[in-house]
């Protein structure tokens, strides 16, 4: 046993955990989710009522949930892998927006795009189709947003930071923001870094 164990799902967010534990290096356990029934055992909720993955599972104590904070979090425990800029510094400031700004709205957005049942207390057809479409704006206004900030190939520049690892993973799932340039050239980028791409290809992206 390792000092971390990741409950991860084929396709999920816990891609870009993965890929960030593969940049630091630390050896870690896969605990696979084979389906959204595994995350309503009192065992898994016990880890994250919230019945989501990713979970990230420390050794010395804490469970963390919620994406955005396992790579704060991460960050912190080993700041020399520069997952993010140092702290204090504007572009940590910068990078740290923009990864909350993709939690707080890309990630809710798809996850209202491929569930849109679970969004709506007595769906129909035709309510979860506008559901659908809806996040579908959202997402092609969100990214857009995001590509006008993004210096290049990187958010920051020339150096990447987990945030371009998780906008290329959002992208993966909004097949229309990798028609913008910046963010074509950003996942082609981030998937030259062999932590990253082993993650990816892990969790099955770029199917
Ligand atoms: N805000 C959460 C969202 C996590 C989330 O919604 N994960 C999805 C997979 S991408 C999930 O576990 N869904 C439950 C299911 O598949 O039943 C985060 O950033 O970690």
């Amino acid at each position: 046993m390792t000092g971390y164990t990741l409950y991860w799902k084929a396709g999920s967010g816990s891609m870009v955990v993965e890929a960030a534990l593969r940049m630091i290096g630390v050896a870690f356990d896969r605990v696979e989710i084979r389906h959204s029934g595994e995350l309503q055992t009192p065992k898994f909720l016990a880890l994250n009522p919230a019945a989501k993955v990713p979970v990230l599972v420390c050794a010395s104590g804490p469970v963390l949930a919620e994406s955005a904070a396992i790579l704060l979090a991460l960050d912190d425990l080993f700041p020399e892998t520069r997952l993010l800029p140092p702290h204090g510094t504007p572009a940590r400031a910068a990078a740290v927006q923009w990864l909350i700004f993709m939690a707080g709205n890309i990630y809710p957005a798809a996850l209202r795009y491929y569930y849109p049942a679970r969004h709506i207390a007595r769906g129909s057809g035709e309510a979860e189709a506008a559901i659908r479409q809806q996040a579908a704006i959202d997402m092609d206004r969100d990214f857009a947003r995001f590509a006008t900030a993004v210096r290049g190939p990187f958010l920051l520049g020339p150096t990447m930071t987990i945030a371009d690892v998780y906008a290329a993973m959002l992208a993966d799932w909004h097949e229309p923001a990798r028609e913008l340039p910046e963010i074509a050239a950003m996942v082609s980028h981030v998937l030259e870094n062999p932590a990253v791409s082993g993650a990816w290809r892990n969790h099955g992206f770029g199917a």
